[in-house]
């Protein structure tokens, strides 16, 4: 049956067959096309990483997986990108959705909206379309541990508060949400006031709207800067004008949360301390609030970037049998901390030739050890700050000029002769020495009759890992030709270490502090360290893994067995190649020469 209606359609005339044959060829290329389109767009979305997967907290974040170390990446200017139009710069979005990162909770986004972020985030280095979604003043759980809620304060006692917030054109929302946090959580009694300084910043709705929203506000005021003076600028004009007792610094992408105030007001009351929040998390792509891990510090590296370090050991102790103490740190991070009015003027505000940002907080940290206070981390007051991977703003001048100088003259007024190695390994730094005029804050150093730096490290860090007299320095090199060293950039924790290209005199990867107990310290408070088969580098600590004693050109571990280099056949120099603590033998492979290098 079906057989003989088929062939009489085949029978009916040439035409129709012919329309028929175009029709079907029309239905197959058009098949082929829509077969190819799908297949492209496979191949491409599986070979495109998402943009936002970049935005996850990765090695360089603050929070690392082992809770051990941890390290804030060091800024290199802004991101540059995306063009926005002059009606997107310009113009308040804030539209709050109701429940919205209620709670601290994470905003997530649609993948279309994510596509609008990405775009727009040239502009705050942060999700400016969440920020705008969530109310400015939102709720935040209490972020203290028991042993904090359990500390009773007498408010009537405490000194009074001058919080001073700087900016330079931030986001509406984000700004909001900082004043507005810090007037819900702090008590009436002890917040005098809220100084904002604008620090020239240019965008549209920072200046009448902004003015109009704070009129409301009781107790904020605003001073505007028509110069772009940096934060250290802005921070001393808030601060000349402050009329409280302690001065409390913020950033401008705060939340502060419950029972914060109290704590910093008393420790600062009460003694020459600059005393800093624990500061937590604001996630820059969905602005949760995330808890920081506990056991962290502040430092730096040999090239004077802030890190995040753990804490010494004693230190560590003493925050486990008293977790509600303001505990010591080397360093601030910068932003956020408070100090008596009084105290802050007497050792000298801030450098003032310092321009834009970077460096003011090793330069105030320094300060306060050497000349008779402290600087110190109170676990009780939870502060949140959104941190950014990049600075979204401009730098006149250039970010490595900016940069460069603050770090010339924090150097070479406070750190002696280790001025002197950070000079000589910063060869572009070094070329800008001179240009510093930094003749009043050494005159300040010497009328406060601050200590040395020798006594700061000494003291303050003992557990650093500069070098120093008693230390040696250098380079470690194997008989086969590789030297001991840290890769690049930031190196991962954990990392195996390899036989690497000695490189220059010069090159501070390469270059390692032998010290006297046996332990190999590289920069970033690296140390070689045997691990399961394998020689690591892990974070300092005591762990007795890290020594290595020198028996003739061996570096011996505790148990006696000697550092190697594990050298396949082809690769006769063992550059790349993996290093391990093995049984004593007769070969090159454990032959280790130093090569010192003068460090200053
Ligand atoms: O020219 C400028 N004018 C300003 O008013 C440049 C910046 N600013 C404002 C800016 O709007 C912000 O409110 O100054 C504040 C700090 O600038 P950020 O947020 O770009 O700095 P940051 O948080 O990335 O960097 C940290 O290190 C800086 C070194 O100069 C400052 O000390 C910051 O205050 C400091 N922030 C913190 O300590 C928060 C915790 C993060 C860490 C680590
Ligand atoms: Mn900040």
């Amino acid at each position: 049956m079906l057989r003989t209606e088929f062939g009489a359609l085949l029978c009916r005339g040439r035409k129709k067959r012919i329309v028929t044959l175009i029709l079907i060829l029309i239905f197959l290329i058009n098949a082929m096309f829509y077969v190819s389109f799908e297949l492209y767009n496979t191949v491409m979305r599986k070979n495109k990483k998402l943009w936002y997967n970049r935005l996850k907290y990765d090695k360089n974040s603050y929070v690392d997986e082992s809770g051990m170390r941890v390290i804030v990446g060091h800024y290199v200017g802004g991101i540059g990108g995306a063009n926005l139009s002059e009606e997107i710069m310009h113009t308040n979005n804030y539209s709050p959705v109701p429940g919205a990162g209620e709670g601290g909770r994470p905003v997530q986004l649609s993948p279309r909206e994510l596509i609008t972020a990405r775009e727009l985030y040239t502009l705050h280095s942060y999700n400016i379309l969440v920020s705008d979604r969530i109310a400015i003043n939102r709720s935040l759980p209490d972020m203290r541990s028991d042993s904090c809620r359990s500390v009773v304060y007498d408010t009537e006692e405490l000194p009074t508060a001058s919080v001073i917030i700087v900016f330079h054109n931030e986001a509406w929302s984000t700004l909001m949400r900082t004043i507005m946090s810090v007037l819900m959580r702090s008590p009436q009694l002890l917040l005098k006031q809220i100084i904002l300084v604008d620090d020239a910043s240019d965008r549209r709705y920072l200046s009448e709207e902004l003015d109009n929203a704070v009129a409301n506000l009781d107790k904020v005021q605003i001073l505007r800067s028509s110069n772009r003076n940096g934060l250290v600028g802005a921070r001393l004009m808030g601060a000349r004008v402050a009329t409280g007792d302690v001065l409390v610094f913020l950033d401008a992408h705060c939340e502060v949360t419950k029972g914060w105030l109290e704590p910093l007001l008393d420790r600062a009351g009460n003694d020459d301390v600059f005393i800093c929040p624990h500061i937590d998390l604001l996630s820059e792509d969905t602005l949760a609030y995330t808890k920081s891990i506990d056991a962290h510090w502040g430092a730096f590296s040999w090239r004077l970037h802030f890190r995040w370090l753990t804490p010494s050991g004693d230190v560590m102790l003493k925050k486990i049998r008293n977790p509600s103490k303001p505990y010591p740190t080397p360093a601030m991070a910068g932003g956020l901390f408070a100090v008596r009015k009084s105290l802050f003027w007497r050792l000298g505000g801030y450098d003032s030739g310092m321009l834009i940002w970077g460096a003011e907080n090793l330069e105030l940290s320094w300060r306060a050890w050497q000349c008779g206070a402290r600087v110190e981390i109170t676990p009780c007051s939870r502060v949140g700050h959104i941190f950014r991977r990049h600075s979204p703003y401009k730098y006149p001048g250039g970010v490595s000029k900016v940069l460069n100088s603050n770090l010339a003259r924090a150097a070479t007024v406070w750190m002696d002769e280790w001025a002197d190695f950070f000079f000589k390994f910063n060869p572009p730094i070094s070329a800008i020495r001179d240009q510093q005029n930094v003749y009043d804050r050494v005159e300040l150093r010497k009328n406060l009759h601050c200590k040395s730096f020798e006594w700061y490290l000494e003291n303050v860090w003992p557990q650093h890992f500069f070098p120093t007299t008693k230390r040696w320095f250098g380079r470690i090199k194997n008989e086969k030709g590789a030297c001991l060293g840290i890769t690049g950039g930031t190196p991962g924790l954990g990392a195996p270490a390899l036989g690497l290209q000695c490189g220059t005199d010069l090159d501070l990867d390469r270059l390692l502090v032998y010290t006297p107990e046996g332990k190999i310290m590289a920069d970033e408070g690296l140390c070689l360290q045997q691990g399961n088969g394998r020689a690591v580098w892990k974070s300092c600590s005591d762990n007795k893994k890290q020594i290595w004693v020198q028996d003739g050109a061996r570096l011996k571990t505790i148990s006696g067995s000697c550092l190697t280099l594990l050298i396949s056949e082809k690769n006769s120099d063992g550059i790349d190649e993996a290093l391990t603590s093995k049984r004593c033998v007769e070969d090159d492979s454990q032959i280790w020469h130093f090569e010192r290098v003068p460090w200053r």
